[in-house]
Formats: C-alpha cells, sequence, structure tokens
C-alpha cells in the first residue's frame, strides 16, 4: 500500500501533449488546420459538445480525412441540458450537426456532405455515385432493423428472436458487400461508403453486445476485418468510443434500449459496468504507451470541476482522487478515505470516450478508479440516468473547456 501523491507531484507527470489544431484527430480541438494557415477555412462545424451524435460523427470523419480546414462550435443536445440561445438563432430547430460554408448555414448531415464534395471534391466517391447510393440504402435497411431489435420492448420470446433474426439477415447482406471487395472496405478503397457506416456500426457493435448478448465484431469475419481497416486509421481513432460511453448514451437517445434474458447478456452488462474495461471488445489496436499519463492530464485539466460536480464532499473526493490517479501512475493500490467508494464509482460510470480522452486512457482511468474504490467498499454511486444525461450537464464543465 502506498500513500497518496500531492497534486503537485501528480501535475509533474501529467506530461501528455497533443497538437490539437495540427496533430492527430482529437475531440477536444476547436480548430483543426492540417498544417495550413488560419486564413484558408472556409467551414464551421457545429457539433455536440459530447462527440456523440452519429451525424456529426459522420462529418467530422469525412473532414478530417480530407484534411479541410475547418472550427469547431460546440452545442449542447436537449439530453444534456440547456440548447445555447445563440444557435438557436442560427438553427431553430437546435438539431446537430450544422456547418458553415463560406458563410452560408447547411443543416442535414447528408446535405452537408453534397455541399463539402462540392467545394472540396468527394472523398474518392460522391454521394450520388452509382456505386454508393445502394450502400447508402443498405446503411439505412441496417440502421432499422437495428432499432427494431434494441428499441422494441419483446412481448414474447418469438418477437424477440424474429428481431434477432431480421437484423442477421440484413447483416448477411453487409458481409456480401465487403465480401465483394478485395480490401476491408465497401468499396475498393477506403471512401465515403465506410464514413456513412461508421457511426452507427460502431453503435450497433456496442449497444447489441450490451443488450442482446451478441458480438457483432466478432461473429461477422467481413465486419471485423472492416472494423480492424477503421482502426488502422488515426482519423477514425480519434472519433472513436467505447462500449460504456455509447451504451449509456443511447437509451435517452433512442427513447430507450432493452435487454433480452440472454445469459450473456448478463455477462456483458457486467464486464462493460464494472470492468474489467481493458479487454472488452470495444478496441483491437494495441494500446498506446500513453494512455496513463493522457488519462492523468485530462483528469488533472477539470480537477476542480470534477471535484464540484461530484455528489461526494469536496475534501473527501479530493483526497480518494489522488489515491485513485496514485495507483493509475504507480500501479500501486491506496488506500483512500473511508466512505469513498461511491463518489470514485461516481466517476468511473462518467468517464466519456472521446469527449474527455481516448479509449485506452478511459479504460485505465476507470480501472484505477475501481481498484481503489474496492478498497474502501461496495458503494456504487447514483444509477446513471436513461430517459436524459442532465448528470453530464456541459455547462458544468465550460469554463474549463475554454
Ligand atoms: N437527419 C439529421 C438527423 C440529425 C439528428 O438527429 N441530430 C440529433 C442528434 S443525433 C439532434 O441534433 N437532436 C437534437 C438534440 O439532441 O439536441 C441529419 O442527418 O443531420
Amino acid at each position: 500500500m502506498t500513500t497518496a501523491l500531492s497534486w503537485t507531484d501528480l501535475a509533474a507527470q501529467a506530461t501528455f501533449e497533443l497538437d490539437r489544431i495540427n496533430g492527430p484527430t482529437n475531440a477536444q480541438a476547436r480548430l483543426r488546420l492540417f498544417g495550413q494557415d488560419e486564413s484558408a477555412v472556409r467551414v464551421t462545424l457545429y457539433r455536440d459538445n459530447h462527440a456523440w451524435c452519429p451525424y456529426c460523427q459522420k462529418v467530422w470523419f469525412w473532414l478530417e480525412e480530407k484534411q479541410i480546414p475547418y472550427r469547431i462550435e460546440k452545442v449542447t443536445m436537449f439530453c444534456y441540458g440547456e440548447k445555447e440561445r445563440w444557435y438557436k438563432r442560427k438553427v431553430p430547430s437546435g438539431m446537430l450537426p450544422a456547418l458553415e460554408l463560406d458563410g452560408l448555414m447547411i443543416t442535414e448531415s447528408d446535405d452537408i456532405l453534397l455541399a463539402l464534395e462540392q467545394a472540396f471534391g468527394p472523398l474518392t466517391h460522391s454521394l450520388q455515385d452509382p456505386q454508393v447510393l445502394p450502400l447508402r440504402q443498405l446503411e439505412r435497411v441496417l440502421f432499422r432493423a437495428w432499432c427494431m431489435w434494441l428499441c422494441s420492448p419483446s412481448s414474447s420470446a418469438r418477437q424477440e428472436q424474429r428481431h434477432r433474426e431480421q437484423f442477421l439477415t440484413v447483416v448477411e447482406k453487409v458481409e456480401a458487400a465487403l465480401a465483394s471487395t478485395p480490401g476491408p472496405f465497401f468499396l475498393a478503397d477506403f471512401s465515403v461508403v465506410d464514413v456513412i457506416f461508421t457511426p452507427y456500426v460502431e453503435r450497433m457493435h456496442a449497444s447489441l453486445f450490451y443488450y442482446k448478448g451478441y458480438g457483432l465484431r466478432q461473429a461477422n469475419p467481413h465486419l471485423s476485418d472492416w472494423f480492424d481497416g477503421l482502426e488502422s486509421r488515426a482519423t477514425y481513432r480519434g472519433t472513436q468510443s467505447d462500449f460504456h460511453t455509447h451504451v449509456h448514451d443511447l437509451p435517452p437517445q433512442m427513447g430507450g434500449c432493452w435487454a433480452n434474458d440472454d445469459p450473456q447478456t448478463e455477462l456483458n452488462q457486467r464486464q462493460v459496468d464494472y470492468g474489467p474495461w481493458v479487454g472488452l471488445p470495444d478496441v483491437a489496436y494495441p494500446e498506446p504507451e500513453t494512455s496513463r499519463i493522457e488519462a492523468l492530464t485530462r483528469v488533472l485539466k477539470h480537477r476542480d470541476n470534477l471535484i464540484r460536480v461530484n455528489p461526494g464532499a469536496d475534501e473527501l473526493v479530493d483526497a480518494a482522487l489522488r489515491c485513485a490517479l496514485t495507483h493509475l501512475v504507480t500501479g500501486e493500490a491506496c488506500q483512500p478515505p473511508d466512505g469513498s467508494d461511491s463518489a470514485l464509482r461516481y466517476l468511473r460510470d462518467r468517464v466519456n470516450v472521446p469527449r474527455d480522452m481516448s479509449i485506452y486512457a478511459a479504460k485505465r482511468l476507470r480501472q484505477s478508479l475501481e481498484a481503489t474504490a474496492m478498497l474502501d467498499g461496495t458503494g456504487q454511486g447514483p444509477a446513471i440516468p436513461v430517459r436524459h444525461r442532465r448528470d453530464q450537464d456541459p455547462a458544468d464543465f465550460a469554463a474549463a473547456s475554454r
């Protein structure tokens, strides 16, 4: 058992640095230049604060692949808090994403991509290319089959089975489409089609693992290769979320997600919620050496707000958090103060990927929060809400993120 490091000692180790403007894709950037001059910026992307909205991910991924210089304005989604008034003046519906191109405001992600294609050329193929159109339709068919399975409360085992089979029939079509090309992608090379499939297939993978005990990536060799192909791209890795974030962000967005009674579902839920997070199949590329230091650096940046919003008393959370971070950087157990278990688990349940940090950094942080909480007791934090996520209101963190 070791003693907790001071904030000063921890800060000395918080050396993770990323060039957010010109370096790899990341969720914290407010400006992306890809080595160009700021005067080259013609585009502003309005996207959700949580870097979670799937339609925003589609446009974000496209801009990153094409290396178009752009600004990012972050907006609150309804279920997390108050929509910013300045945004409602620009987009009265409050819907995201929106994009300003040469001063012209565009909404609807497909219209945004079409306008971007006109201005900067397609990402290998246009959305309207005859090869792309049937694949776009297939993505929508897959999306609807997923919604039917995940979001309808099955009144009987037979209905649950029918929804599962309908989904798997569409997955076979996706497998066949992927099998028809030489590489891992939907067309001969990585293209706009992969960008279109990415947001919802990532959410399907997470939600079906957790609510239905079904491994989309594991059960389908071509989808598995496709995920590997995506993860070989720094652009995708910067936008990639994890199982924990998705499964708890989806219910308020989808109007509820329904778990089946497959024993595998229970096992999967236990691992996503209580760990171990390293080893979950939400990522397959090797862990970078920087994951712990990244997690430490990100926590230190938001330390005051993290302590303030935690339901535990400030002094208690301060000391407990130092213990968890000591475990994170030294690997040694550090006894937290009595009664801090639920405060540590409150934070464990609210680490959000990629909003706060990358996927492996979040796994390491959750792991240290849990290992430290366990030394105190089995107390859990307040349950994660399923109808809204105002426990994650960006207003509580806005000052630090500016
Ligand atoms: N058809 C639209 C759908 C966009 C959409 O549904 N956006 C959701 C977020 S995923 C939204 O902005 N909802 C309002 C809110 O949550 O604040 C598109 O393709 O852009």
